[in-house]
């Protein structure tokens, strides 16, 4: 039986989520790595490979909740068990309020909150009974800094801190651990079709990538960890 440890990461076809799985290739995880583009995500997978591990591709859209029960039986029934979830993917439009649509809001909410909700319902109850566990969640200084522009992101991003400091609470008692990640500005392609000009004032992917394995390592902590270059 294949005792190596299993990490689903959802937004891993490409910017955080891909460098966190090519991390966790190399520390010797077997990985289900979930986005909606299939190219993308089997490119990613390719390259964690490399590192000979077992790699399961999940194309799900985390607009449909169906899509994500569908992904979650589908991992399960491969690995049979997730010792890591991580929250990664997310979207954000920014603007006035005015230019900003109910649906732009809609899937904000969806994709941030919603999904990462019912991943970790959905989740958590193989952890409970292997007691053992650890939900890691990549949130956002915009978690905590509202900004102008920021009204369905930030929404997002401080219902996500309320949601899974609440799921800290809830599970205070138990062996299953859920640490919350805020970072600053990163260089990927977040709302974009390429990456952003990488600038001094942006972390790279792979530096929260390295802040995401050294909480496994920890177990879990410390449970809130804020990473940022200068504003
Ligand atoms: O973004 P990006 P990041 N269904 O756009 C996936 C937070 N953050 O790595 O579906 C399924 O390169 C998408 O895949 P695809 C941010 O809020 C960032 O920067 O194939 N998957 C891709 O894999 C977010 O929570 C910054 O298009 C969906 C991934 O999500 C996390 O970091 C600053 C999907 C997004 O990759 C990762 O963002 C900060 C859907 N409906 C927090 N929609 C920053 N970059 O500056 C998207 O503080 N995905």
């Amino acid at each position: 039986m294949n005792r190596a440890p299993v990490a689903f990461i959802s937004g891993a076809s490409r910017g955080i989520g891909a460098a966190i799985a090519l991390l966790l290739a190399q520390k010797g995880y077997r990985l289900a790595l979930l986005a909606r583009n299939e190219a993308d995500l089997r490119s990613v997978a390719a390259q964690t490979r490399l590192a000979a591990t077992d790699c399961l591709c999940l194309v799900a859209d985390l607009q449909r909740p169906a899509d994500i029960e569908t992904a979650v039986s589908r991992c399960l029934a491969h690995f049979g068990r997730v010792d890591v979830l991580i929250n990664n993917a997310g979207i954000g439009h920014f603007g006035p309020i005015e230019k900003l649509s109910l649906e732009q809001f809609q899937a904000q909410l969806q994709v941030n909150v919603v999904a990462s909700w019912l991943l970790s319902k959905l989740l958590l109850p193989q952890m409970h009974q292997r007691d053992h566990g650890l939900l890691i969640n990549i949130l956002s200084d915009a978690a905590r800094r509202p900004f102008a522009g920021g009204s369905t992101y930030c929404a997002s991003k401080f219902a996500q801190d309320g949601m899974f400091r609440s799921l800290q609470e809830e599970l205070k008692n138990s062996s299953v651990k859920v640490s919350n990640i805020y970072p600053g500005l990163v260089n990927t392609y977040f709302n974009n079709k390429t990456p952003s000009a990488p600038q001094p004032n942006k972390l790279e992917a792979a530096e929260v990538a390295v802040a995401v394995w050294d909480i496994i390592a920890r177990n879990g902590e410390p449970s809130e960890l804020h990473i940022s270059r200068s504003h």
